[in-house]
């Protein structure tokens, strides 16, 4: 116990003065001080560098005193334990929720500088794929704005997702270093680094008359925690992420160094560091790769250790674990801290086994974000066991004694035993039945697939145990999303309703009454437009890509995967144009229409990748072709993250979320559209559902086959050319594709995608066509009457505070963690 006598030294830390000359003085301190640099020598990247230290300098009083009065409390937290974690660019949100954003324009002003170009500089840490990455960080912005006492864990990539340009319409992946100017946000704690083993074996050894297990690794890396803010929204709490970097135990071998063998003397080095060195690219299709099983156990031993060892006081009885924490399971991703935690509890604790699972069940809870089979992970249980051996030992004997609790019920029924082990008839570990099994609760991500999840995917499980899966619907944060992406927007909401609603969106409601207000549809409406405009100058300066005024903007962002169904949007814009092309309509008969793309493809799925090239190619085509009178544009900005969803959502009149229906497992980019007043194409699918059910059917374009029906069809056999039949719009388009009149008259380009269409269209593309199109043509007569249309969009914001993370958050407290917020 330190005892300081200064009186300095003994009271709370300060933060500087929140006016425009602390602001200014601290600014200066840092550049000076922190780069080195005086304002006049200094570069942009030392001014970014400054004014993110003097943001933090304002957060850092309340983190430390909230991390002080955590570990005095010691209350009941949440451990979120995620694979990723797709932040977005930090500098605007920490300055919104210190409510300094005015304060740091001026004094930047004051010193001559701008905001703006300051801004620029920031890299966001792409540390996630999509969807689920995202999510996270909607959730760890909502705990802290919540007040809620949780960590993130995670790792920190040294590179993120691929940075995606277009070569000729195809997708180039290139390496991510975000990290190569440094990062300003984050604070490295060597000191405290964790010991992560791997592989090796186990043995058995007397421990006074008890035999126990112990395991020798064969080899171990470190595990250095750096950790970053996670401020609250005008609450001054501020939480903390910690992501995880691996760096070898010993640096390059000095003697083999000596004898000059340059290679092999970095080599274990190397091999360690390479467990944090990548993001890997896949959305929802794992790839069973060493190195990723590595990287799943590396962040979550780290975790646990660092929770159990360092965060928790020594004397702690951990049959309390349970009071303390519930360690989040963020999909199958981190489920090996399963076995690890009980590794932990019986070999280092000495805990009984049954006590030890007694505690373990009550720690984890297990989130399903998907219903594809594919996505849901497996291991081979000979990868498992070379890596982590008694992990292995300690999953069997889990199994075992599950599938006996099973039999106890049910009788030997082994059709049963067979469907529900944990371990697959061909020896593989499933991880979400391990999840399933471990967690306290499983939930899914949206009504319809929690329900699916039970019904379809875990019916077994279900029954046996009744009460354990749950929904929570998934959420985004309007700090980020509404706040800061739609300033117009947020101007408008306040002047109408009043402050408050950011951190209470369903105060949104009280905007209702103003749909039929023509004074507050016709700022609704300038503010749309203000937002083409910001969206028009960034597509410009980024992409060199020009944004038509006046037209309908039409956006499908997202990864690109067949089941999402970017191919079905692309046939709605070949029908467009074949229509004008052919003359059966003239182009003053079409909606002006700007078709907006952003979606990258994993880099080894193929199809996904021709996809995209083509997509380019009818944009090619379709934005050069004169007949079209500038009609249809289609733009596919390469790149697409969270900051440019940031300027391409406010922007958007139609939101497309045409997954096959039973698919979508959620989705979140549904509701930021939804939120920011477009109006939603959609099947019935995910979120969707509940955003329709919120907003009502006259404010939502919905169409195709629902979930039952789509099942019925599999059932009955699916033949797609029986609608390329039906279809003449449909046929058509497709022809035209297999034409080659997007490729040069090259008709090979793109038919492995027609034919993939024609032949299997295992998404069902073409069984929705014809309905689709059917809802486009509902899109455009609303269009056509613009109050009519604002009155929907205005609706449509003023139902939809029901996807606010912060309630989602709450759903998570009450119906999973029980760990209420300490203010
Ligand atoms: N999701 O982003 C991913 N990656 C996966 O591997 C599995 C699922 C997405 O998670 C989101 C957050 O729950 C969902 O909204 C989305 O539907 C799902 O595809």
């Amino acid at each position: 116990r330190l005892q300081p006598t200064h009186p300095i030294a003994l009271a709370p830390v300060q933060a500087p003065e929140p006016t425009v000359d602390g602001f200014v003085t601290q600014f200066l301190r840092n550049l000076n001080n922190g780069r080195g640099v005086a304002l006049s020598t200094s570069t942009a990247n030392d001014r970014y560098f400054a004014l993110a230290a003097t943001v933090r300098d304002y957060l850092m009083a309340r983190w430390l005193e909230d991390v002080r009065r955590q570990r005095t409390i010691q209350s009941k937290g949440v451990a979120y334990l995620s694979a990723e974690y797709l932040l977005g660019r930090q500098l605007d949100n920490n300055l919104l929720a210190t409510g300094l954003t005015d304060i740091a324009d001026e004094a930047l002003v004051a010193c001559g500088l701008d905001l703006d170009d300051v801004r620029a500089m920031e890299v966001e840490p792409g540390l996630g794929n999509g969807g689920l990455g995202r999510l996270a960080a909607c959730f760890i912005d909502s705990l802290a704005t919540l007040g809620v006492p949780s960590v993130g864990y995670g790792i920190r990539y040294e590179y993120g997702i691929f940075r995606q340009t277009f070569v000729d319409g195809q997708q180039v992946e290139q390496a991510d270093s975000w990290l190569a100017l440094g990062s300003p946000w984050e604070f490295p704690h060597p000191e405290a680094a964790r010991t992560v083993s791997f592989g090796g074996h186990t043995e058995t050894y007397d421990d006074g008359g008890v035999t126990r297990t112990r395991w020798v690794p064969a080899w171990n890396v470190l595990a250095v925690p750096y950790n970053y803010m996670v401020p609250g929204y005008h609450n001054g709490r501020v939480n903390t992420l910690r992501l995880w970097s691996a760096q070898a135990t010993q640096g390059f071998d000095l003697r083999v160094f000596n004898a000059g063998d340059y290679q092999e003397a970095v080599r274990a080095q190397t091999y360690a560091e390479n467990i944090s060195k990548v993001l890997y690219p896949e959305d929802s299709t794992p790839q069973g790769k060493e190195l990723r099983l590595q990287q799943q156990y590396f962040f979550v031993a780290a975790s646990i250790s660092d929770f159990v060892n360092l965060i928790l006081p020594a004397d702690f009885d951990l049959a309390n674990l349970p009071d303390r924490v519930i360690f989040q399971l963020n999909d199958t991703h981190p489920v090996i801290g399963v076995p690890e935690l009980m590794r932990v509890l019986v070999d280092e604790k000495g805990l009984e086994w049954d006590a030890a699972w007694q505690i373990t069940q009550q720690c984890f809870a297990y989130t399903c974000h998907t219903l594809l089979p594919e996505a849901l992970e497996v291991w081979p249980a000979d990868l498992l066991g070379r890596l982590l051996p008694r992990h292995l030992e300690i999953i069997y004997r889990i199994n075992d004694e599950f599938l006996e609790a099973v039999r106890e019920r049910f009788g030997d029924d082994s059709e049963r035993i067979r469907r529900m082990s944990i371990v697959s008839p061909d020896g593989a570990i499933r991880m979400a039945y391990l999840a399933t099994v471990a967690g306290s609760k499983v939930n899914g991500v949206a009504e319809l697939h929690s329900q699916l999840l039970r019904e379809k995917v875990l019916p077994d499980f279900d029954e046996f145990y009744p009460g354990k899966f749950t929904n929570v619907t998934n959420g985004v944060t309007p700090r980020r999303f509404v706040k800061l992406a739609n300033p117009g927007l947020s101007r408008l909401i306040t002047d109408t309703i009043g402050a408050g609603w950011l951190t209470d969106l369903d105060r949104l409601r009280e905007l209702e009454e103003y749909a039929d207000d023509a004074e507050f549809r016709s700022a609704f409406r300038a503010v749309k437009s203000a937002n083409k405009r910001v969206l028009a100058r960034t597509l410009a300066e980024r992409d060199g890509l020009t944004v038509a005024d006046d037209h309908l903007l039409d956006v499908m962002v997202k990864r690109l995967h067949e089941y999402k169904r970017q191919t079905l949007k692309l046939l709605h814009i070949i029908t467009e144009y074949d229509a004008i092309v052919s003359g059966r309509v003239t182009p003053d008969q079409v909606t002006p229409r700007t078709f907006v793309f952003g979606a990258k493809a994993a880099p080894g799925y193929a199809m996904a990748k021709r996809i995209i090239h083509l997509i380019n190619a009818v944009g090619s085509v379709v934005n050069d072709d004169p007949r079209v009178e500038g009609r249809l544009k289609v733009l596919f900005p390469p790149n697409y993250n969270v900051t440019l969803a940031e300027r391409i959502v406010p922007a958007a009149d139609l939101s497309e979320q045409i997954s096959l229906a039973g698919k979508e497992a959620s989705g979140t980019g549904n509701m930021k559209f939804a939120l920011n007043g477009a109006l939603t194409i959609g099947t019935d699918d995910g979120a969707n559902v509940e955003i329709r059910e919120l907003v009502g059917d006259d404010n939502f374009f919905l169409f195709g086959m629902a979930e039952p029906e789509v099942a019925d069809l599999q059932a009955r056999g699916y033949h797609p050319i029986d609608f390329v039949r039906a279809d003449e719009n449909l046929s058509r388009a497709l022809e035209l594709i297999s034409s080659g009149a997007f490729s040069g008259g090259d008709a090979s380009v793109f038919e492995p995608v027609v034919s993939n269409l024609t032949h299997h269209d295992p998404f069902m593309a073409l069984a929705d066509y014809t309905d689709y199109i059917a809802a486009q043509k509902r899109v455009d007569a609303l269009y056509a009457d613009q109050d009519a249309w604002t009155r929907a969009a205005i609706l449509n914001v003023a139902r939809c505070g029901f996807f606010s993370s912060d309630r989602s958050m709450r759903d998570y407290i009450d119906r999973i963690w029980h760990t209420p917020p300490i203010l």
